[in-house]
């Protein structure tokens, strides 16, 4: 069941030609933070290194909205390090998850200086290691969990009028079209009218939905519409699944989505604040190191890459701890909430995120973090394939250059092990264990 509003501007805006509120399908605009109120979170005053309290933290990862909780965020169990304990750094010797590869505990520098301003400032993070898939979950690793568990997807139920009682009037919701009520998803609009859309200059956020449209019968199963399929898809990441559903999957495989900090700080793959996972330099030697968009964004894509759409995952190298596309193919949900002032108050270690959403653009649609860029950026406009860039995305929408991965704690081994949906390396040697 529906329990927030789906893309409602698209929506709105593909049946009636009238957008009502904003949909953040890449629309990082760099003028809105000085508008920003600076409201501290619950951490705010643990700026000393310690581990935030394990309550609390639970309860940063909440559920403003009535977006249900689940193992999308982390638990408290997954910040019951206390503070004087010294960060986990070393993999703990336990039967490692299978497709995922140990990130070494350790501090970074977070944020980055030549993004736009939700960026900064650039702060010192301390992170407990943790397990992380080593690629976007693929289109059969999800068939896995729905094939197991009958799980229908956001973007596959059909919308009622009420979902959309938080972001519109009555007046409002009641204008809505029969014919708008349909299950679908964001895809991108290679109709959208080129005499309006701006050329030479960033658009604007309104103008953003112009290349975007709401697909009646798009889904994970049919990533183009209803006319297209997964059977040649198969290793591709999975797109078009909201935040809850990624969380559904979570809580089946007994893992969680990484916390923002936990994904740049893997994104970085030990490298000291660099551009991207693999240096500072995009095209190192003419080649191309990720799927993006080449040629100006979204008139022409000179698909110099060879991916027009998405590509199979790790098509690309990996990165210094083993991770594949951390930049581009598609976005990445992560655990937080945003908020483009988070940075001014995030706590040092282990950060969970703000406990409320916002995004100066959209006040009324919570959101959630999004990370890496998809084949649909490039560098005439968000640039989101850089390690530090934030993107932010209704929880309820899913589109089609967005998927995730998912990250474990040691501290959570034990009931991962005791879900359904997990595997541990075949090829181990020893005996299943638990860990400490
Ligand atoms: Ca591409
Ligand atoms: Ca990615």
């Amino acid at each position: 069941m529906r329990t927030s509003s789906i893309s409602v501007s698209i929506l709105l805006l593909t049946f009636t030609g009238c957008a009502i509120v904003g949909f953040s399908g890449c629309d990082n605009d760099a003028s809105t933070e000085s508008s920003v109120p600076q409201v501290p979170t619950a951490d705010a005053s643990n700026t000393d290194g310690g581990a935030p309290d394990a309550a609390s933290s639970a309860a940063n990862a909440g559920t403003p909205g009535g977006v249900s909780d689940s193992s999308g965020a982390p638990s408290a169990a997954d910040a019951s390090r206390p503070a004087e304990q010294t960060l986990l750094v070393s993999e703990p010797e336990v039967d490692r998850p299978t497709g995922m590869v140990w990130v070494p505990g350790g501090k970074f520098k977070m944020g980055g200086p030549d993004g736009f301003p939700d960026e900064l400032p650039i702060h010192e993070v301390q992170l407990d290691g943790f397990w992380m898939d080593s690629t976007e979950v693929t289109v059969a690793e999800f068939k896995r969990f729905a094939d197991a568990t009958g799980y229908v997807t956001v973007a596959e139920q059909k919308p009622k009028r009420e979902d959309f009682a938080d972001q519109l009037t009555p007046e409002q919701m009641a204008a809505i079209p029969e014919e708008a009520l349909v299950p679908g998803s964001i895809c991108f609009n290679p109709d959208f009218d080129r005499q309006t859309f701006p050329e030479g200059r960033r658009p604007t956020p309104a103008e953003i939905y112009l290349v975007w449209m709401y697909k009646r019968g798009a889904n994970w199963r049919h990533p183009d519409g209803p006319d297209s399929g997964i059977e040649d898809r198969m290793d591709q990441p999975i797109s078009h699944v909201s935040w809850s559903d990624c969380a559904a999957y979570c809580e089946w495989a007994g893992k969680r989505l990484p916390t923002e900090a936990e994904w740049e700080y893997a994104a970085r793959g030990g490298r000291d604040q660099e551009t991207y996972p693999w240096g500072n330099e995009r095209e190192p030697g003419g080649r191309w190191m990720t799927n993006i968009w080449q040629g100006e964004w979204p008139f022409k894509n000179l698909n110099q890459d060879g991916h027009e759409k998405t590509s199979p995952v790790a098509s690309y190298e990996a990165n210094g701890y083993g991770l594949y596309d951390m930049s581009g193919n598609v976005w990445e949900w992560c655990s937080d909430w945003y908020r483009p002032d988070y940075y001014e108050n995030s706590p040092t270690r282990n950060p969970f995120g703000p406990v409320d959403s916002l995004d100066p653009n959209e006040p009324n649609i919570p959101k959630r973090i999004q990370r890496g860029g998809s084949f649909m950026c490039n560098a005439n406009y968000c640039t989101g394939y850089r390690v530090a860039a934030r993107m932010k995305g209704d929880v309820m929408s899913g589109t089609w250059h967005c998927g995730f991965r998912a990250v474990l704690s040691s501290a959570s081994y034990e009931k991962f092990r005791q879900a359904p949906g997990a595997r541990v390396r075949s090829n181990s040697a020893k005996p299943a264990t638990v860990g400490n």
